[in-house]
């Protein structure tokens, strides 16, 4: 079922509306200008389709997006999701790997319903999806204490959340959505009440930090993808917060407690060997807050911004001084 070994289709996003912080949108061009490109292209051996630019999807933006159902920019989210979810159609619909770089979270909506649509149009099957996160993402917007949609992709994805109006929501249909049974999460710590109570009423395979303190990030791993089984195509949608802000400062949602550098390498490694990997999502990298983080710098050491996974291996950014990110692969 897997996409050609060696076909990478890469969608650049440069959308923030998901939150309030800005930068999160300069993530894409920052990569891509420390040379992530060539360097799937050269180190990876991998045929690169990418279009040339980072989208900020200006023309569809709508003039006005008052809140609703306490959403925050609904018809902006939901008119860039929905692109994006054509864009990553496209690729994986085409047999290629797909990379995506955001961006806030809330553009998971859209790249893991184009791989969800894709995949059961061309092999008859669903997808797993593997969610490394601080945070669970799952509030409806009735639950969300924020009103940001961030906050809010998987339970858009799963039909917890849903919504008729064709501009917030409504154009997600079931062959766009997954299973809460085929999700799993690594790496929780910051769950609000309201996502508390989905992942336990909907029986929600959630691996947090008090886990991979018991277990050891291998023995998780080992569970987690248990849990998935074998030969089940593998969504992986990493948010860098996930990360412990001592890595991975520059991020607008950081929450002390998290992975090592080591556990998510080895994460991306894991799920890297499966074979099984068809999607990857890099997001909430917010390159501005870096600057901010920086006059604080620790003792001048390398902090990492950016961790992705392979599918020979693994990417890690790292920004090694306030004006340089050096992609290493
Ligand atoms: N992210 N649970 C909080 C909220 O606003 O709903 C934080 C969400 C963070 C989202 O990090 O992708
Ligand atoms: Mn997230
Ligand atoms: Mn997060
Ligand atoms: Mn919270």
């Amino acid at each position: 079922f897997l996409p050609s070994r060696n076909e990478l289709g890469v969608v650049a996003v440069g959308f923030s509306g998901g939150q309030t912080k800005s930068g999160v949108d300069a993530a894409p061009m920052a990569l891509i200008e420390a040379g992530l490109i060539q360097q799937l292209e050269t180190d990876l051996d991998f045929k690169v389709t990418f279009d040339g630019q980072v989208h900020s999807y200006t023309e569809i933006m709508p003039a006005e997006d008052p809140d609703y159902r306490n959403m925050k920019k609904p018809k902006s989210v939901s008119a860039v999701t929905r692109a994006v979810s054509q864009q990553v159609y496209e690729h994986a619909s085409a047999g290629r790997f797909v990379l995506t770089l955001g961006g806030d979270h809330s553009i998971a909506i859209g790249t893991i319903s184009g791989t969800a649509k894709a995949t059961r149009e061309r092999i008859g099957r669903d997808i797993a999806v593997i969610w490394v996160d601080a945070h669970a993402d799952l509030n409806t917007p009735e639950t969300s204490e924020s009103g940001n949609i961030h906050g809010m992709p998987v339970a858009f994805l799963t039909g917890l959340a849903k919504e008729d109006r064709e501009d917030c929501f409504g154009w997600i249909k079931d062959d766009h959505r997954i299973s809460t049974r085929k999700l799993v999460y690594i790496g929780l710590r910051d769950i609000d009440r309201g996502e508390k109570k989905l992942l336990k009423e909907h029986g929600i395979r959630a691996f947090s930090m008090h886990d991979i303190d018991r277990y050891g990030i291998g023995k998780v791993m080992d569970m987690a993808l248990g849990w998935i089984g074998s030969d089940t195509p593998i969504h992986l949608s990493f948010d860098v917060d996930a990360i412990d802000p001592m890595w991975a400062p520059s991020t607008g949602t950081p929450v002390r407690g998290g992975l090592t550098l080591r556990e998510g390498d080895f994460i991306a490694e894991c799920v890297a060997e499966t074979g099984s990997l068809i999607a990857l999502d890099l997001v909430e990298v917010n390159p501005s807050l870096e600057e901010a983080a920086l006059d604080t710098s620790l003792d001048g050491r390398e902090r990492v911004v950016v961790l992705g996974s392979g599918w020979a291996g693994y990417t890690v950014a790292r920004r090694l001084d306030s004006k340089k990110y050096q992609v290493v692969v």
